[in-house]
């Protein structure tokens, strides 16, 4: 397979600072290194620009804090992923989770508009709106932004999305969730998005997990797998901004990215929320590229 990478190195959205330095934390880890031992052709595009947060005033724009660069690098993001090749695999490094409004519209986009799945690992649900977020930190609202929901600049994407293209809530599947804000709870629960908790890993365990994923999204053309580094248990990765405890082990996120790869369907990848500064020597980002190496392939026999 042909794989680009493109890191998005941006902590605009996230409330402290040092997930922009996770796609060099990734590189460091021997990320294309790893899929090229697969025998994938890897090309590595860079970074794009990304405004640097001391250059900018912290302007909350109504609850939307950093609002217009953001938009700004996901809208590059975007047009950047458009550009690919059809037959490209896009794995995009952010970055807070903020980058993925931009990834997953580019890849929905690419080409021509297309349906397209979104398998959300996380142990948060990002589903804030700017008037039910806590924080007014946008890598807390990505996926309501990506489903049509909040504020019109962040769901249109400065203008890219024209017409009707959005990722339909129904084609959102959540899984690692331990982490969900009151009122975001309300907004999941009224637009019927898909989101298994730690609770039903417990319960139903990785393999039941993804069969009812796939069942799920049996008709979506594009399938995009957005892995947020804190769904793993913090002992697993401890460098997130955000960690929580009693998350995915690391044999279920690797269960779960090897049974993604072998439903062949997986079209594109974000790994996001890496954060080097809380790390302890990189073994976040170590490990995330062997979740990335599972998705694309690595097998153990
Ligand atoms: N729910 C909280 C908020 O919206 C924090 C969520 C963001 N943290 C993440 N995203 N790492 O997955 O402010
Ligand atoms: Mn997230
Ligand atoms: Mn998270
Ligand atoms: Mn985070």
């Amino acid at each position: 397979m042909n794989i680009s990478i493109l890191g998005i190195p941006m902590d605009l959205g996230a409330g402290r600072r040092g997930v922009d330095m996770g796609p060099s934390a990734l590189r460091n880890a021997h990320l294309a290194h790893a899929l090229r031992d697969l025998g994938h052709h890897v090309s590595d595009l860079g970074d794009i620009d990304v405004a640097i947060p001391e250059t900018l005033d912290k302007h909350a724009a109504a609850g939307l804090v950093f609002l217009d660069p953001i938009l700004a690098a996901c809208r590059t993001a975007a047009e950047r992923v458009m550009a690919l090749p059809e037959d490209v695999f896009p794995l995009t490094l952010g970055g807070d989770h903020s980058v993925s409004m931009g990834t997953v519209t580019g890849n929905g986009l690419r080409g021509r508009p297309q349906r397209t799945g979104v398998v959300w690992v996380d142990a948060h649900t990002d589903y804030n709106t700017p008037e039910s977020s806590p924080s007014g930190n946008i890598h807390g609202m990505p996926v309501a932004h990506l489903t049509g929901r909040g504020d019109e600049r962040l769901t249109r994407l400065d203008g890219l999305v024209s017409g009707d293209w959005a990722i339909r809530p129904e084609d959102v599947v959540m899984i690692g969730i331990r982490s969900v804000d009151a009122r975001e709870r309300e907004l999941l629960r009224e637009a019927g998005i898909k989101a298994y908790t730690m609770k039903d890993v417990d319960q139903l365990g990785i393999t039941r997990i993804h069969e009812e994923t796939q069942e799920r999204l049996s008709d979506v053309e594009r399938l995009h797998v957005s892995f947020d580094a804190d769904a793993l248990d913090p002992g697993v990765c401890p460098g997130v901004g955000t960690p929580i405890p009693g998350g995915l082990s690391y044999r279920e996120g690797h269960l779960l990215m090897e049974l993604l790869s072998e439903s062949g369907r997986v079209t594109s990848m974000d790994i996001v929320e890496v954060n080097p500064i809380l790390d302890t020597r990189n073994q976040t980002a170590e490990v995330m590229v062997g979740m990335a190496a599972s998705l694309l392939g690595q097998r153990i026999l």
